[in-house]
């Protein structure tokens, strides 16, 4: 157990190593580093000095303070151990920083010297690359190839100019496998010079990365490949995941990392955006086109820019349906339109008592209440004001109101929908028959005139 004086003199001990790549470190003292273990996001933190701009907020994150020193602007990560709240009912024990994975969001402005001290804490080496930076190469993070690793119990120091503004990411490039795997990224934003670039209102950021946990158990399958089950907006699933709440008329940017292995094509519901931004830096608005849907690859950060102008409880997700649901079992047959005492039938056989399912699909897996392992999340949960919502994984909600104030966050409740905007039943005899074309439908079993493909045997109906 390290003792605070006894971490100082550990410090200046690795402080006389850092004296090789820099001797301007040598005199100053290793600022805090702070700890947040809280999964909730915490509030966004407006500059205290120096140039002024719309502080991020990091869904279920926080943002790491810092100190001046003279002209730099000091940072101190902790990598080490973290217990990460997924969503209520599973905890993971994961690898991150000071406290949290992902770590905090870094924030700084352009033209800013940062002087970021990283410290080790976890069981083996690691190192920290600055994801898009455009920096000195021995800064880069690349253990082996641009610095020693850093051994546990060692701190570094990593010292730049922030020479453009965007977003970036850092994470190790020391077994990074594993090490991604457990959970080490964070975001880097760095906010323009000019205050009047490219304002917004609103400014969120998060980092998607996934998982694969056998159920019940809380340590990731670092070596898994593809078959991933736990998919995350900053190691958070829905219905755990912070809404994004927005004033109507808000100009709103959301910053979109990824370091899962597969893309994800995020959706946003009622509005239309612009990729303002990549990791390589800003996207010229004559070189921007109205979307919907924004393909995230692997390693990459798109930040989308739109108006809020449309109240509304507005679903954003990936559009994996797949992506969407927590924990479930992959190889689970599709039994749709079997008819459910055939499948009893079969099922008694093989697996005495138990229940046949999904034979009119699997929604009613969004309100049964299954036994479930410990510390393992159902497929699908989460409740609106209309009923189950039947989603889980990388599902958020934009939630646009008239009558935010500024810097609130906090979760504005269901929208209250005008009466008479929202999709109701009605008698079926009041909406008559649906049109049809002639010769298609379930009698026909769906046979199209002039399909017959040469070379194809007729079928034996
Ligand atoms: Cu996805």
């Amino acid at each position: 157990m390290l003792s605070r004086r006894n971490f100082l003199t550990g410090s200046a001990v690795a402080l006389m190593g850092a004296a090789a790549v820099s001797g301007r470190t040598a005199a100053a003292a290793i600022p805090e580093a702070p700890t947040n273990v809280s999964p909730a996001m915490q509030p966004p933190i407006p500059p205290a000095n120096g140039q002024a701009y719309q502080p991020v907020a990091t869904l279920n994150g926080w943002t790491l303070p810092w100190r001046m020193n003279g002209e730099w602007k000091e940072f101190h990560l902790v990598a080490e151990e973290v217990a990460r709240e997924i969503a209520p009912g599973m905890t993971a024990r994961l690898w991150g920083y000071n406290g949290q994975t992902p770590g905090p969001t870094i924030e700084a402005v352009e033209g800013d010297k940062v002087r970021i001290f990283v410290t080790n804490k976890l069981p083996e080496h690691t190192t920290v690359h600055w994801h898009g930076m455009l920096l000195p190469n021995g800064m880069d993070g690349v253990g082996g190839l641009t610095q020693t690793h850093i051994e546990p119990g060692k701190t570094f120091v990593y010292e730049f100019l922030l020479k453009t503004s965007g977003t970036f990411m850092y994470h190790p490039h020391s077994d990074e496998m594993v090490q991604m795997a457990m959970g080490m990224m964070g975001t880097f934003v760095v906010h323009p010079k000019d205050p009047h670039y490219r304002p917004v209102d609103r400014d969120f950021a998060f980092i998607m990365s996934s998982y694969r946990f056998d159920p019940g158990t809380s340590l990731p399958q670092v070596t898994e490949m593809t078959d991933f089950n736990i998919w995350t907006f900053n190691a958070r699933v829905f219905p755990g995941i912070d809404v994004l709440p927005v004033r109507q008329g808000d100009r709103v940017r959301i910053r979109i990392a990824n370091l899962t292995m597969t893309n994800h094509p995020i959706h946003l519901h009622g509005h239309k955006f612009s990729v303002a931004l990549t990791d390589g830096g800003w996207v010229p608005e004559s070189a921007q086109w109205p979307d919907t849907t924004v393909d995230v690859p692997v390693g990459a950060i798109r930040a989308i820019e739109f108006v809020a102008d449309a109240p509304g409880d507005w679903a954003f997700h990936c559009h994996k349906s797949h992506h969407t649901m927590n924990a479930m079992g992959h190889q689970v047959k599709n039994f749709i339109g079997v008819a459910e005492r055939d499948l009893g039938k079969a099922l008694s056989r093989a697996a005495p008592g138990a229940m046949a399912m999904g034979t009119d699909g699997m929604a009613m897996m969004g309100e049964m209440a299954m036994p479930l392992p410990d510390n393992t999340l159902p497929m699908m949960t989460g409740t609106g004001q209309f009923g189950a919502i039947e989603m889980g994984g990388m599902f958020t909600v934009v939630k646009v109101r008239e009558d935010l104030v500024p810097g609130d966050y906090k979760d504005p409740g269901p929208y209250k929908n005008p009466p008479g905007t929202v999709a109701h039943e009605v008698q079926a005899d009041a909406a008559g028959e649906p049109p049809r074309q002639p010769g298609t439908g379930a009698s026909s079993g769906m046979k199209m005139p002039g399909m017959d493909m040469p070379g194809m045997k007729p079928g034996g109906h």
